[in-house]
C-alpha cells in the first residue's frame, strides 16, 4: 500500500480527503497526528511546513501532496476509481473547481474562523473578524442555496469534488448556524451527503472525537 494520510478525525478539510478515499474503496494507511504534541507537530512541519493536515504520502511516485483538493486531483489522477472528481470536459472543470473554491472559501474558512474564535484565550478573541466571518458566511450559503433546486448534488447528478468539500463545511457550518429552515435546499443537500456511505463512515469514525467540538 503505497499511501498515507496524515489527518485528525475531528479535522473538517481531513473529512473532506477521507470522502474521496471511501468513495473509491482507495487503500491507504491512516497516520493521525496529534499537533498538540510537540514531536509530532515538529515531524509534520519537516512534512510540510505550512504544518496544516491533511496530507499525503505516495511511496509510489516518491509524492508529498498537500492541500485537500490537489489530493483528491491526485488521487483522481494517479488512482481513479467509479467516482470520478474532475470531469473531463475542460468548461465542467473549472466550473467543479470554482465550486470547491468557493466551498472552501467562502463557507468552510468563514466557519473555521468562528469556531477558531472559541479556541482563544479570553483576552485574545476577535469579536470584529467573528461577525465579518458571520455575514461572508451566510452571504454564500444564501446563494448556494438558490443554485440546488433540481440537482442531486452540486452540478448535478455527479457526485464530485465539490460534493466532497460541500459535506464537511456544511455539516459544521449547520452547528454554527443551523440551515434550516432559512436554507432549506441545503439542509435536504446535507441530509443527502450524511446518507452517501462514504460521508456516513467519515462521519461515524469522527464520531468518539465530537466531544472536542467547541459548542460555545
Ligand atoms: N487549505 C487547506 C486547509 C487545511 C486546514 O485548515 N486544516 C486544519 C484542520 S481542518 C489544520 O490543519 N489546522 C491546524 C492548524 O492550523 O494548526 C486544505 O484544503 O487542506
Amino acid at each position: 500500500m503505497s499511501l498515507t494520510l496524515y489527518f485528525h478525525p475531528l479535522s473538517s478539510f481531513c473529512h473532506k480527503v477521507l470522502i474521496a478515499l471511501y468513495e473509491n474503496g482507495t487503500p491507504f494507511t491512516p497516520k493521525i497526528v496529534n499537533l498538540q504534541d510537540e514531536g509530532e507537530r515538529t515531524a509534520f512541519r519537516e512534512l510540510w511546513p505550512i504544518g496544516k493536515f491533511p496530507v499525503l504520502q505516495d511511496s509510489a511516485r516518491d509524492r508529498t501532496v498537500p492541500e485537500s483538493s490537489i489530493i483528491i486531483e491526485y488521487l483522481d489522477q494517479h488512482y481513479p476509481g467509479k467516482t470520478r472528481f474532475i470531469p473531463d470536459d475542460a468548461d465542467a472543470a473549472r466550473q467543479m473547481r470554482l465550486r470547491d473554491r468557493y466551498l472552501d472559501l467562502h463557507i468552510h474558512m468563514q466557519m473555521q474562523k468562528i469556531v477558531g474564535d472559541r479556541l482563544r484565550p479570553a483576552d485574545k478573541k476577535d469579536p470584529y473578524g467573528v461577525e465579518d466571518a458571520r455575514e461572508r458566511m451566510t452571504r454564500a450559503l444564501a446563494a448556494l442555496d438558490g443554485q440546488l433546486p433540481g440537482k442531486t448534488w452540486i452540478m448535478g447528478e455527479a457526485f464530485a469534488l465539490a460534493d466532497c468539500a460541500a459535506a464537511p463545511a456544511l455539516f459544521y457550518a449547520n452547528w454554527v448556524m443551523p440551515l434550516a429552515p432559512a436554507y432549506p435546499n441545503l439542509a435536504a443537500y446535507l441530509a443527502r451527503l450524511k446518507e452517501r456511505p462514504s460521508y456516513a463512515r467519515t462521519l461515524k469514525e469522527a464520531e468518539p472525537y465530537f466531544q472536542y467540538f467547541p459548542k460555545e
